[in-house]
Formats: structure tokens, sequence, C-alpha cells
């Protein structure tokens, strides 16, 4: 067994279930290079507060393999068989567990039939049971940001997936009362669009070129959020195809930090927002109860005042 895949020794808070996050995305998204990009980051000279965990041996060979291939100045090029990748991510002492299929071409629900049938059924748990869900999305392919034609048929997958997701969840041994979902609108690739700086600026490419879609998606979820990641943070030319530059030597991958920041919020207010809400009702109920109680003493309290005399002029 490789000295990477360890169980992690329980953390202050690790008595908690760790956040289950699942990762979504049509072909050629940035799914293997995104998880790649974890990979980089992992690594051990690297100033970032993550730990990436590799749940077993399969995930350990396959994030040193991406990051490797990320390392050498090369794309890891498309996925040719389905993965089933899984990972603890620790950041500010919450525990994630991010399962992910990594699967070539198709639509997701093809490539969940591709597994043998207990990893389907794992991942079928798992996503019942995801409370967060990563839409990795290319701004091109995904959005039509540079007028790409295959985007409607991308996005009605998406929604599909979505669906019979729902309908698994349903029609499952686990039917009940699903919790709420979380879905993060992640764009990726952002290295290659300037107009994906700053802050908000994802939200308004998608108000512009995705509204509709993410409108359906919120169909699926209590909230969206929106994020923009690069696995590599930079590029460099590439002679030999000067349409697709390839990964700098220097890597620095942007925007997980404020990803996997943006999950353990939700972690935080899904545990207080019980709470919140029986403050709220309580605050509710003492608003009335002070409200008749202060109109009863408004009335008590003019039957005893005597008339303010008016003074004119
Ligand atoms: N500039 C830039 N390009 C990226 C980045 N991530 C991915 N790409 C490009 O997008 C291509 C596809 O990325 P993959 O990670 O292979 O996408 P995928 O979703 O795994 O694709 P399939 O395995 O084919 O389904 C890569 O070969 C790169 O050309 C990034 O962060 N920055
Ligand atoms: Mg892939």
């Amino acid at each position: 067994m490789s000295n990477a895949v360890v169980q992690q020794p329980p953390t202050r808070r690790n008595a908690l279930r760790p956040v289950r996050v699942c990762l979504l995305g049509s072909v050629q998204a940035g799914k293997t290079t995104f998880l790649g990009g974890l990979g980089i980051l992992r690594e051990p000279n690297r100033h970032t507060p993550f730990r990436v965990t590799p749940l077993d041996e399969q995930s350990d060979s396959y994030l040193k393999d991406k990051a490797g291939q990320l390392r050498a100045g090369q794309w890891p090029g498309p996925s040719t068989i389905t993965e089933l990748i899984r990972l603890h991510i620790i950041l500010d002492h919450t525990v994630m567990e991010v399962m992910v299929l990594d699967y070539p071409g198709g639509n997701f629900t093809e490539a969940l039939a591709a597994l043998r049938e207990s990893e389907a059924q794992t991942l079928r748990q798992f996503v019942h049971e995801a409370e967060v869900v990563l839409l990795l999305l290319d701004p091109a392919l995904d959005l039509g940001v540079d007028g790409q034609s295959e985007v409607m048929a991308r996005q009605e997958a998406f929604i599909t997936t979505l669906a019979h997701l729902q309908i698994a969840y349903q029609q499952g041994q686990h039917a009940g009362p699903h919790h709420p979902i979380w879905l993060a609108m992640v764009v990726t690739k952002c290295d290659r669009y300037p107009q994906l700086a700053g802050r908000g600026a994802v939200r308004r490419l998608v108000d512009e070129y995705g509204g509709p879609f993410r409108n359906k998606l919120a169909e699926y979820s209590t909230k969206i959020a929106y994020f923009a990641v690069s696995a590599v943070g930079a590029t460099r030319p590439n002679p030999a195809d000067p349409d697709h530059p390839l990964p700098a030597s220097q890597l620095t991958p942007t925007g997980y930090e404020e990803l996997f920041r943006w999950i353990i919020r939700k972690r935080l207010w899904d545990r207080i927002r019980p709470w919140v809400k029986r403050g709220a009702a309580l605050a509710c109920i003492g608003a009335i109860c002070g409200g008749v109680v202060g109109s009863v003493s408004k009335v008590e309290m003019a039957m005893f005042t005597p008339p303010v005399q008016r003074h004119s002029g």
C-alpha cells in the first residue's frame, strides 16, 4: 500500500461526518485537469492550507498521474475509462469527502452504467447523500462564450443527468425526503478568460450566457453559487498547435480555496440553520405577543392618559 493512502487521524471536528461533494461535468469540461490541479495543491512544497488524501490506491495513483502530467507541461488528455476517485480534503479542520466519477465522453448516466454494480451502487448512494454538487463548466462549450454551437445539447445533458439522479433518489431503496443540495457552477479554464477576473464576474457571465440554463438548474437546488477555477493558473505557447497552449512551467492552480471554503461555510450554515430558524420563530412569536401586549398597553395608556391639549398658533 502506498504511503499516501492513509486514514486521517481524527481532527478537532472530525467527529462530524464529512461534507459529501459530488463533481459532474461534460466531455472536455476540465474534470480530469481540475483533479490534477488538486494533486498539485497537495504537494508538500506548496503554501496551501489544503490536505488532500486519496481514499484508495486507485485514487492515489490517479492523482499522482494527473499532477505529474501537468508538472511535465502536458494536459492529462481525454479520459478513456470510467474511474471513481475518492478523496478527503481537509481545510480549516473541516473534512470534505469528494467523490468524482471521471468518465470518457457520453454522459454521466451512461458512465454510471459502465461501472461495476458495486461501484455504481456506491456512487448512487453517495450522490443521494451529497450535500454539494459541483458542475464543472467550460466557458465556451457549456456557456457559449465563444459562440459554440454544441452548448444547448450539453446544457440539456446536464439537466437530464440531474433529473435522472433525482428520479434515481426517489426510486432507490433510500427514498425519502431529500435534503437540500447546494449547487456550484464552477467555470473552468479561467486563465484563458480575462473577463472572469474579479468578484461577481462568473455570475455576470452566467447571467449573460446561461441565464435560462441556470434557472433550470435552480429547480434542483436551493442555492446556486458561482466560481471560476484554473487548474494551471497560466499557460505557455504551444508551437505545434498555437490554438492550444500548454500548462505553464510554474503551476498556480487558482480558485480552489474559495470553492472549498464555500463548502465549509455551507456545512456551518447547515448546522446553525435549525437554530436560526428556531430563533426566528421565537422572535416572531415574541414580536406577535409583544405587539398584542404593546397594543393592549397603548389602549390602556390612552384610557388613563389625559388628552393632549392642542396649542394653536
Ligand atoms: N487553459 C486551460 N485549459 C484547460 C484547463 N483545464 C483543462 N483545460 C483544457 O481542456 C482540455 C480538457 O480538459 P480535461 O480535464 O481533459 O477535461 P475532461 O472533462 O476530463 O474531458 P474528458 O475526459 O474528455 O471528458 C485540456 O486538454 C486542456 O486543453 C485549465 O485550467 N486551463
Ligand atoms: Mg477526463
